[in-house]
């Protein structure tokens, strides 16, 4: 891999400076010189952030290391609720009547317009969080540090279930509502626990999904579970089993002012666990706490997105990804802002749903995923010049590398060349942005496609293999180097895992924080990403293990062994492409293919469905048994094969190309 995104070079030299940011418009020098001295006082300079917030009782301890090696604290002995930051503080002023979240369901009438909006103020949801805390609290006995899973789609209901679990020091896990019953009970079980939420289902490009069917699947692996709560948004009868009920009822009685005093929680203790792929094993779950956690949203909400009170926000994410978590949910509601909930796709109906909603609410912040522009642009500009955009001020990207094109797409066609328009570096574990531009603080020229320069407070560098500084502009790997709030928190990084953390992220380079990411760093310091550097992939901005489609694909009868690898994709950033080896009396055709592909489909859902799957009767290996899939990618990529001197057996990478090259015939 060169110095390229999708193919694309890196513009290390291209400088845009925009003018209508004079206020904020800083030279590199000014901006390093700056940083240098945030990240000398760490401490003292996130310390500075925590003191904007509230705290029910001040913390007597920036940082400490604990007892579990690179497990650190922040604002130790300090008391705050994240519930707490994010209602109970705007309803004392005058936010009180602001909206919140504008929701938009996906159905649109024949005129092309929403069926269903639904606003909520800081005030009605600041009521709903309390009344669902009650429900939870006095009719499902829940209390602090009871472990639930939440499995609901991009309703209102979803934030609210994490604020009203927050308030009360409940610990959730939002499960996408994209994965299957195997995903569910995997992550349930880890976490051990009693209760999901969910809903009968879910509309998306269309259709109906039904995700409580899927949880009914999941429940015979789970036996912790010993509720099903269920929110109904289809709006039709529910078949409701012995351990179900539905939301409705749960809060049929319980009174409108219904009010719910929000656990003190000790700045380090659990706000939610998030599970994401790694390399090996089962997905890991990423540990949040509630108030370094925060300190990061809101350093991040001024610094980087340049939230104001009058701002109208979108964030097009998942609240099932991290993203969703940090910048749909508790971000813009700490600071106070009004953003928009959407429930579906972005061509439904049509591609411009995007852009309508922008226009319809008059959108000013814009946060979206490269995979989502490429996929807009491919449909032409006409599409976005039907609406009126010119309220967008500030746009960023996340999830994936961003290749200059989309970038200037981005910064050209929809933001009207007005706008600044970054892309946001940041992981599940991270917990918020970590390498960005910054324009609500201080705004370095422009580059397509890079990610800037580290936060303030923020040290980060990118490593050769023996952990030296690599020259400006050659690919190494990235590391950061001091501790942050919002980092995997206490008491173990990893749910219940502390030795998977150290070694995942602390052992590369003892004392740096490795991301897993290769990352390029020019020579006015600037930072490109450019893709994972172990076996993770990232499918239109979704994190997926190429272990986790391997298991699955094990996991039928006929399929003796598998490799998976990631491909660049022009749309979606890089797919998965599968290589089977079947068990004998098995043959390959056209039917077993399509078994295997539905049999990914139905048991870890259709963002893992590989672009081509290949029969082959061996799979390139080591002489100890291990797959080289390293050397595969490269088949499949045309480079260079490198050092195969422990390769086994040499006729597998000629099978492997073989398949490839086919493939490749037949797409043509
Ligand atoms: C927030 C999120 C993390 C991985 C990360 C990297 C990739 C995210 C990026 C980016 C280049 C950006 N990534 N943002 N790469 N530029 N702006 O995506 O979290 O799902 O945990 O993925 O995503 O590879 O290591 P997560």
């Amino acid at each position: 891999m060169s110095n390229e995104i999708l193919g694309e070079a890196l513009p290390f030299d291209e400088k845009i400076v925009l003018k209508s940011w004079a206020h904020r418009n800083v030279s590199e020098q000014e901006y390093l010189e700056y940083h240098r001295k945030s990240v000398e006082n760490f401490k003292e300079s996130w310390e500075s952030v925590a003191k904007e917030l509230e705290w029910f009782t001040p913390w007597e301890k920036v940082m400490e290391e604990t007892q579990n090696k690179n497990v650190y604290k922040w604002f130790v002995g300090g008391t705050t609720n994240i519930s707490y930051l994010s209602l109970d503080r705007h309803v004392k002023t005058w936010r009180r009547h602001k909206v919140a979240y504008i929701w938009e369901g996906e159905p649109v009438d024949d005129q092309g317009r929403p069926k269903e909006v639904r606003k909520y103020t800081y005030y009605d949801l600041w009521r709903e969080v309390n009344r669902v805390a009650y429900a939870m609290k006095t009719k499902l006995g829940l209390k602090k540090g009871d472990r639930i899973a939440i499995y609901l789609p991009m309703i209102p209901e979803l934030p609210i279930v994490m604020l009203a679990a927050a308030r009360l020091g409940v610990i959730f896990t939002v499960i996408f509502s994209g994965f299957t019953a195997e995903n569910i009970a995997s992550r349930v079980n880890d976490l051990n626990a009693t209760l999901i939420f969910t809903a009968d289902g879910v509309y998306r490009r269309g259709k109906i999904l039904k995700l409580k069917e899927i949880v009914d699947q999941s429940l015979n692996l789970t036996p912790s579970v010993k509720r099903v709560i269920v929110v109904r948004r289809l709006g039709g009868e529910v078949q409701l089993g012995q351990r179900d009920v539905l939301l409705e009822e749960l809060l049929r009685d319980v009174p409108s002012n219904a009010y719910v005093e929000p656990e003190r929680m000790e700045s380090n203790e659990t706000l939610y666990v998030l599970y994401t792929s790694g390399t090996t094993g089962k997905p890991k779950g990423m540990i949040h706490d509630h108030g370094g956690y925060a300190t990061l949203l809101h350093a991040t909400m001024k610094w980087v997105f340049d939230a104001r009170d009058d701002d109208v926000y979108f964030c097009t994410a998942d609240i099932g990804w991290v993203t969703g978590h940090s910048y749909i949910v508790f971000g813009p509601l700490i600071e106070g802002l009004t953003s928009i909930l959407y429930e579906g796709t972005l061509d439904t109906p049509a591609p411009d749903r995007w852009w309508s909603i922008v226009e319809r609410y008059g959108v000013t912040i814009l946060y979206t995923s490269p995979t989502g522009v490429r996929t807009l642009m491919k449909f032409g500009e006409d599409y976005v010049k039907k609406h009126d955009l010119s309220t967008l001020r500030v746009i960023h990207s996340v999830g994936e590398p961003i290749n200059p094109s989309a970038w200037r797409w981005l910064f050209q066609v929809v933001g009207n060349g007005r706008a600044p328009v970054g892309s946001t570096w940041w992981m599940t574990e991270t917990g918020g942005i970590m390498i960005s531009h910054l324009p609500g603080l201080m705004l370095v020229p422009m580059k397509p496609g890079t990610n800037g320069y580290p936060l303030p407070g923020v040290e980060a560098d990118v490593l050769d293999e023996s952990g030296n500084p690599v020259r400006p502009g050659e690919r190494g790997y990235l590391v950061l180097k001091n501790p942050w709030p919002g980092m995997p928190a206490a008491p173990t990084g990893i749910w219940g895992d502390h030795e998977r953390y150290v070694k995942t992220y602390w052992s590369k380079y003892p004392g740096l924080f490795y991301a897993g990411d290769y990352a390029v760093k020019d020579k006015d310091g600037y930072i490109w990403v450019a893709g994972r550097a172990d076996e993770v992939m990232k499918v239109s901005g979704h994190r997926i293990g190429t272990y986790e489609l391997e298991s699955v694909l094990v996991s039928h009868r006929a399929v003796s062994e598998a490799a998976v690898i990631g491909v660049p994709d022009q749309v979606k950033g890089e797919v998965p492409i599968a290589y089977v080896v079947l068990k004998v009396g098995n043959q390959p055709s056209e039917e077993m293919r399509k078994e295997l592909m539905d049999w990914i489909r139905n048991n870890y859902g259709p963002i893992g469905l590989p672009k081509a799957l290949f029969f082959v009767t061996k799979l390139p290996k080591t002489r100890s048994g291990k797959i080289m899939r390293r050397l595969i990618r490269s088949v499949a990529t045309n480079s260079p094969l490198g050092d195969i001197t422990s390769l086994e057996d040499v006729g597998s990478v000629d099978e492997v190309k073989q398949a490839y090259d086919e493939f490749v015939k037949s797409i043509k």
